[in-house]
């Protein structure tokens, strides 16, 4: 800026190029504030001259008026400008520094993301798998009484279900009658016999209760059952069923399961199913491979007194139900090993074994994709 020439005044010149490369030289907007302060401000060089004007001749005022507002107007065009200029650079730092990048994953805190609880998510699975293969899902009360628990059942007299040790009763009502907390979800069952028409095809996720607590035995836990009536359902339908439900719930392509005769007052004839797994790895169970089995559930043809005490026609009708626990296959595929800790509500252990809540079940892409 040596040949910097505005006015006839070499002092005005020389300060006005001062101020100028002040103005341009400040690299943000706190310091472009003080040279304006320091040029135009109450006390700055540039108000002194503007005041010196009032010292003036009217001749002499006529000359240096104009230079003098000149000067002004020019060193406060230039501050507008610079601080255009740095408001945009600041902005541009600022979104180059603060991008966003949308696609990272939400950022959770253990405590505050919700988990679902396993059991939930069996059941998620179980209705998913039974419902492809045209099951709906049928719920009862908690609280029932003893015709639709145990008579309606087939279970005898003295069976030692009925019996104190085993099963909550509730302090008999006015009647004498003792309700019970229902010990199986078979009697949802009974009720959808007694409440329809056959061809009935249902599962019956839910709460069961049994005066039992060890390692592997809760008060409160959880069964599905499912029953079939139609006019000619058969075991070779329940085996297909029971293999479908293995391979999909298991997430494995085949899967050898044994059928070993066994007995239940509400079946005829029933059986116990083993599925094939392998147990040679430590501390790991793999289904559909090796030369282990293990049990996983019960079923068998429905008794005709169980079909007839709902109202069905044994002559007319038949059909098949089986019954597993869902605790128990929960920590068979999601590898628990203390069935107590499932009923403990510590988020520790929720968010350890839970699922993020829009992790949905599917059939396609496996259930633990
Ligand atoms: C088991 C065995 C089973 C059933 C449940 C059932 C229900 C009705 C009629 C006939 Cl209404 N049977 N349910 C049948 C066989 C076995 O459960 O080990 N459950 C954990």
């Amino acid at each position: 800026m040596s040949d910097f020439v505005l006015t006839d005044h070499p002092a005005l010149d020389a300060l006005e190029r001062d101020i100028a490369t002040a103005i341009l030289g400040a690299q943000d907007e706190a310091t472009l504030d003080e040279v304006r302060v320091a040029a135009l401000g109450k006390k700055g060089s540039v108000s002194d001259l503007l005041k010196s004007l009032g010292a003036m001749s009217p001749d002499e005022r006529k000359v240096m008026g104009p230079v003098i507002n000149g000067l002004r107007d020019r060193l406060q065009g230039l501050i507008a400008a610079r601080k255009g200029a740095l408001k945009a650079a600041a902005l541009e730092a600022r979104l180059a520094t603060e991008t966003v990048d949308v696609t990272l994953p939400v950022r959770e805190a253990a405590a505050e993301a919700g988990r679902v609880h396993p059991i939930a998510q069996v059941m998620e699975e179980l209705t998913a798998i039974f419902a492809d293969m045209g099951f709906s899902v049928a719920e009862g009360p908690d609280i029932e009484d003893d015709f639709h628990n145990f008579t309606a059942l087939n279970f005898p007299a003295g069976h030692p279900a009925r019996e104190m040790h085993d099963t909550f009763f509730l302090p008999p009502g006015p009647d004498g009658d003792r309700k019970v907390l229902r010990t199986h979800t078979s009697p949802v069952q009974v009720r959808t016999m007694q409440a329809s028409r056959p061809p009935i095809r249902v599962i019956c996720p839910g709460r069961t209760y049994r005066c039992d607590s060890d390692q592997t035995h809760t008060p409160m836990f959880h069964q599905v059952e499912g029953l079939v009536i139609d006019r000619q359902a058969h075991l070779g339908h329940l085996k297909w069923i029971l293999e479908e439900f293995c391979k999909s719930f298991f997430e494995v392509e085949g899967v050898k399961m044994r059928f070993r005769p066994s007995f239940f007052p509400f079946t005829e004839p029933s059986m116990e199913v083993d599925i094939q797994c392998d147990r040679s790895r430590p501390g790991e169970i793999r289904f559909g491979e090796g030369s282990d089995w293990l049990e996983i559930l019960g079923c068998g043809m429905v008794h005709p007194n169980v079909l007839r005490n709902c109202g069905i026609d044994p002559d007319e009708y038949q059909g098949f139900a089986w019954g597993m626990g869902i605790d128990r296959i929960a920590m068979l595929k999601y590898g628990m090993s203390d069935l107590r800790a499932f009923f403990e509500a510590d988020v520790r252990w929720l968010s350890h074994y839970g699922f993020r809540p829009l992790d949905f079940p599917t059939l396609a892409g496996g259930l633990s994709a």
